[in-house]
């Protein structure tokens, strides 16, 4: 089960693809495991495949009260948006309602551009990257700058 909001930290929800398909999960644990430095992640299972078995027995309704409460309580949302999925869309709708500042990760391939809804959105911070060690350093200098905006 993921992780209780420890008081004082960032709050940090990262959504990624899970019924869009599985084949970045482990790029999500990379991602999640690097922004653990910065606070709490409220939604580690979307990286870790054998706490989303244990989430097989919570309805679908139970998953997307609790995922919309864990929203509404973030600091920040991280979305890895290179598997499209429509979860991950609808919770960057929300974290845009909410006002909750939003980073998407997109990966550059050849043949795939990301949707404009989310692209030509000025609310997201979309930032394009190549390959593993790129989305660690953008989420590193991104968290810096995010941790400095909370100082001053
Ligand atoms: C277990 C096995 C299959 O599904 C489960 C449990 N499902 C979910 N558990 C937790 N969060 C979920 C689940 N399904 C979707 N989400 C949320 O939507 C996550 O926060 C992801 O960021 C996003 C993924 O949406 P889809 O449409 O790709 O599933």
């Amino acid at each position: 089960m993921s992780q209780t909001a420890r008081p004082g930290g960032l709050n940090i929800y990262f959504a990624g693809a899970i019924r869009g398909g599985r084949d970045d999960a482990e790029l999500y644990a990379t991602l999640i495991h690097c922004l653990k430095k910065y606070g709490t992640i409220l939604t580690e299972h979307v990286g870790n495949n054998d706490l989303l078995k244990e989430e097989q027995f919570l309805s679908e309704e139970e998953i997307f009260a609790r995922d919309m409460g864990w929203m509404t309580g973030a600091d920040l949302v991280v979305a890895e948006v290179s598997t499209p999925s429509l979860g991950v869309g609808y919770e960057l709708a929300v974290a845009e309602r909410l006002k909750i500042p939003t980073v998407c990760l997109f990966r550059e391939r050849k043949g795939c551009t990301l949707s404009a809804m989310i692209q030509g959105n000025p609310f997201f911070e979309v930032r394009n990257y190549g390959d593993r060690d790129e989305a660690e350093r953008t989420i590193t200098r991104l968290m810096e700058d995010f941790q400095k905006q909370l100082l001053f």
